[in-house]
């Protein structure tokens, strides 16, 4: 059976056989429209458009980890990972393979400014002898640029539509349902006809005989053969092509380096670079450390949820149960499903999450992120990493569920290892950290320097120790760096949106086991229990008063919660640096730990859940002993 989407389509008919086969066997001969091109080049914007669906736009090469599938018309239209070509060197590409080897018709989308290396993939698709339109995107840029592209010519070149089109504006999308209708093979290139046509006999189809030709051993191994050697030979005299079509069409008149150019060239270097980092989360701490964190949370969680929402709620409640009762304990007791968790929530969460999501977009979509991977690559190589590391923690800030995800764009299966053990052991997420940043701001400068060197140290130690263990090395960084641009509001907001009711949607549930377990655990003595239980560690080991137990406990729901559960704690300032300590390294939430299963196996998994227990109370203990 074929990987990808056909054998999940298959596994999942399998399993529901006994119903809905007729509509599933429907769903399954639907022709397919698969989205091909390099990495950013506005695949997913129009994917997007065409099946009204909303997938994540960002300015970085990446974005797409996975195969996202939607309808179009007649079709099923499947967004794909960018890839520079059709092969199997990494995991994006084997995914990207499996389903354009499959796709009825393809629409190869095209940076129109950087033809010549866009091309490459489209003649290769050519080659393969598949159904092409060429959606020409970034017309905008092209102008602005002044660029000069022949369409016409180009169109007659390859022998297939190209549809010159404003992504970001929908631009020429009218043109996209004639062209699809009318998509054909293009011009194949003869000098490949003969070589072809004798491996075709032996595997039956154009595309997998062009791959196999070009020395792709898993799919030459599907059909028991040894792959071809004529790679190299294949791909310079396809690059001639694109080389001699580019020359022909395109007229590249800019002259002058434009401002943006160089603002992406100053992020670089790191004379300029660094006073350039620390400008931006100089700006970031202002907007989601100072003005959110602060003047905005100040506002919803107390005079909102703590002094107009609590009272009315517990009123309410008590009008119909008597307030000494279990259920009212319940609802709108100290951990109040419907008191606490509400004020927690959407007082507290959601402004944060609101903010530091609109400060990842701004990063995101003005190309600055991938420019710092490039800067900070170096650094990295240490850790057993490479700067490409750098975006899925920095996304694990915002939450390392999603961010356990992301490590997909790392190249090897030793650098997600390294990066998901990091963001589960020592990241804190968005909630966390804004927990620890008001526990710290009170606690003063000596705590936040001890919690900021212990926490930076147990990453080093942690990355460094992985490094030595785990066979191999750290693979050089590859990006290929965007333009800088300035971020369209439009793509921020939507995407800012998204990902806060997401990240929203699934914490709430957690929240509200959380606190159910909690209380229902108070009110039975278990709870009491568990402390007694882990209180000769807290208290003795720790020092730290018993009541920090049940913080931890709750930690094992979710982090943040565990940390919310200190701030109403009398503790001293080194209590408090001790027990953010353990808190930041104790075991991820449940929904990450979830992901992190799914990601990297279950053993592996494991491992890492037990390692942040140990590593919590060990490094909390010993610090402990130290500074209190
Ligand atoms: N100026 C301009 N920007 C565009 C256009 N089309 C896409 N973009 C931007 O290009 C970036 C990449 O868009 P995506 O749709 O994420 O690209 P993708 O091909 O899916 O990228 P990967 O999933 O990483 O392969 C985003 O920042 C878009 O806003 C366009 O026509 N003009
Ligand atoms: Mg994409």
């Amino acid at each position: 059976m074929e990987p990808g989407a056909t054998s999940r389509q298959l596994r999942h008919l399998d399993k529901h056989k006994h119903r809905e086969l007729t509509f599933l066997e429907r769903d399954f001969e639907r022709p397919k429209l698969v989205l091909a091109g390099n990495p950013n080049v506005g695949k997913s914007l129009i994917f997007n458009a065409l099946s009204g669906m909303n997938v994540e736009v960002s300015n970085y090469p990446g974005t797409t980890v996975e195969l996202i599938k939607g309808r179009f018309n007649a079709f099923d239209v499947y967004d794909t990972p960018g890839v520079y070509g059709v092969s199997s060197f990494n995991d994006e590409e084997c995914v990207a393979r499996d389903i354009i080897l499959e796709a009825d018709c393809i629409i190869n989308v095209v940076d129109a400014t950087h033809l010549e290396r866009d091309l490459f993939l489209t003649q290769q698709l050519i080659d393969m002898g598949k159904k092409i339109v060429v959606v020409l995107n970034f017309m905008d840029e092209v102008k602005k640029q002044n660029i000069q592209i022949d369409v016409a010519v180009l169109a007659e070149f390859l022998g297939v539509e190209v549809v010159p089109v404003i992504a970001v504006k929908r631009t020429g999308f009218d043109r996209l349902s004639a062209a699809i209708e009318m998509a054909q093979e293009g011009i194949q290139r003869e000098e490949l006809h003969s070589s072809l046509h004798a491996m075709l006999r032996v595997v039956g189809s154009q595309a997998e005989a062009l791959l196999v030709l070009e020395g792709d051993e898993i799919v030459a191994s599907r059909h028991g053969i040894r792959p071809s050697v004529l790679r190299d030979e294949i791909y310079i005299s396809r690059r001639n092509r694109v080389n001699y079509v580019v020359n022909t069409v395109c007229r590249d008149d800019s002259t002058h380096v434009r401002f943006s150019e160089r603002i992406g060239r100053w992020a670089l270097k790191p004379a300029t670079g660094i006073p350039m980092l620390i400008l931006f989360l100089y700006c970031a701490y202002l907007f989601v450390g100072k003005f959110t964190a602060q003047t905005v949370v100040n506002f919803t969680e107390k005079e909102i949820g703590v002094n107009v929402w609590e009272p009315w709620i517990r009123g309410l409640i008590t009008n119909f149960l008597p307030s000494t009762s279990w259920w009212s304990a319940l609802l709108v007791g100290e951990f109040g499903v419907i008191s606490m968790t509400t004020t927690y929530l959407l007082f507290l969460l959601l402004p944060l999450v609101l903010a530091f999501y609109i400060t990842l977009a701004l990063m995101e979509d003005s190309g600055y992120l991938p420019r710092l991977a490039t800067m900070v690559d170096r650094s990295f190589s240490g850790i057993g990493l490479n700067g490409r590391a750098v975006i899925p923690l920095i996304l694990g800030f915002g939450c390392v569920t999603s961010a356990t995800i992301t490590t997909r764009l790392l190249s090897t299966e030793r650098e997600k290892t390294i990066a998901t053990a990091i963001l589960q052991f020592v990241i804190p997420c968005s909630a966390q950290i804004a927990v620890i940043a008001a526990l710290l701001a009170g606690a003063g400068v000596k705590a936040m320097i001890i919690y900021g060197v212990v926490i930076v140290t147990v990453l080093l130690v942690l990355g460094k120790l992985l490094n030595v263990v785990l066979k191999g090395e750290s693979s050089p960084l590859l990006l290929d760096l965007p333009p800088m641009r300035l971020p369209r509001i439009d793509n921020v907001l939507r995407k800012t949106f998204f990902r806060t009711y997401q990240f929203m949607k699934e914490a709430s549930g957690w929240f509200f086991i959380g606190a159910l377990s909690v209380g229902v655990a108070q009110l039975t003595g278990f709870l009491g229990m568990l402390e007694r239980a882990l209180v000769p560690v807290v208290t003795n080991w720790m020092q730290l008063p018993a009541g920090a137990a049940t913080a931890f406990i709750m930690g094992v729901v979710r982090r943040d919660f565990g940390a919310a559960g200190l701030y109403h704690m009398a503790l001293t300032p080194m209590q408090i640096t001790v027990a953010l300590i353990t808190i930041t390294l104790f075991v991820p939430c449940i929904a990450s730990l979830m992901v992190m299963m799914k990601e990297r196996g279950f053993r592996e998994g494991f491992v890492i859940w037990i390692g942040t227990w140990i590593a919590a109370f060990a490094v909390g203990g010993i610090v402990s002993q130290l500074i209190i």
